[in-house]
């Protein structure tokens, strides 16, 4: 499940799902700005240390192109590691990349970004880090047989998933891709985003052989129309009275963020406290 903060990720946690996407486009949403390689690294990695941080799953970090040319990518390699980020995923666009649903996509030389992904791999120190390659083919209209050759390229560089992006309004692209995969033997699991052909369910996309689906923007569209409407409602009634039962309760929230357990540990202390101060009296008595 997509998640750009820690109570998105906290509520993906709750729902069962298990892993969690720090989705770039959620990111960049949530600091106001559009999913073009505006936020820098360092951004992406506070952002993906708070989900990461929120939840015991593991989380897959979305890398965009690597933000940057291969020193900055192994850094990242390595400074995601350090968070405990489970997985990072690149994909194969020139930077500045656009959002896959925007236009005008240059994909990058298929070669070079082997190498990058090889470069990755290299980098990284704890061999558990998975790094997940990102075809843009379909995206770009380069054709299911652009998309095949950068898979098994990009496989041969020791890409641990394949993320095989489409936004076609059926499953049909990503089907006949996970096919031809699979009929060449293709030994790495896909990955689908399947944003815009939502009506696919888990169990037709596991039977044509997908492993990972990435749900990488629906938390952040259900809390985009959720706060339109009930702001849109206080603001026209002058009084929160009417929608106060569709809410979340101030006790949820506080639930969400764990208060139970900081006063749990306050009181502890204070009983801390007191006992180095009976100590310290026994010592001057
Ligand atoms: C994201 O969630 O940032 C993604 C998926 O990369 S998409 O927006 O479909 O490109
Ligand atoms: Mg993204």
């Amino acid at each position: 499940m997509g998640a750009y903060d820690a109570v998105s990720a906290r509520i993906a946690e709750w729902a069962g799902f298990d892993a969690i996407w720090a989705s770039g486009l959620a990111i960049s949403a949530a600091h106001g700005v559009p999913d073009c390689s505006i936020l820098t690294l360092t951004e992406f990695l506070a952002a993906g240390d708070v989900i990461n941080q929120a939840s015991e799953l593991p989380v897959i970090a979305d890398c965009d192109t690597g933000f940057g040319d291969i020193n900055v990518l192994e850094r990242a390699v390595r400074d995601y590691e350090r968070t405990g980020i489970a997985a990072i995923c690149i994909e194969d666009k020139q930077a500045p990349k656009r959002n896959s649903f925007r236009k005008d996509h240059t994909l990058a030389d298929p070669q070079e970004f082997a190498a990058k992904i090889a470069a990755a791999k290299a980098a990284q120190r704890d061999p558990g880090l998975v790094v997940m390659a990102r075809l843009e083919s379909l995206i770009a209209g380069a054709g299911q047989r652009d998309a095949l050759e950068r898979a098994a390229l990009y496989a041969q560089a020791g890409a641990d998933a394949i993320v095989v992006h489409s936004k076609a309004l059926s499953p049909e692209e990503v089907f006949e891709f996970a096919a031809e995969w699979h009929a060449r033997d293709g030994q790495v699991p896909l990955v689908v985003i399947p944003t815009n052909y939502p009506q696919v369910t888990l169990d037709q996309l596991s039977a044509a052989g997908i492993g990972v689906v990435i749900y990488a923007n629906q938390a952040l569209r259900a809390a985009i129309a959720a706060m339109r409407s009930t702001l849109n409602a206080i603001a026209t009634a002058g009084s929160s009275g009417a929608i106060e039962p569709t809410l979340a309760s101030v006790d949820d929230v506080l639930t969400l963020v764990k208060s139970s357990e900081a006063e749990q540990r306050d009181a502890q202390f204070e009983v801390a406290v007191l006992e180095w101060r009976a100590a310290q009296r026994e010592l001057v008595t």
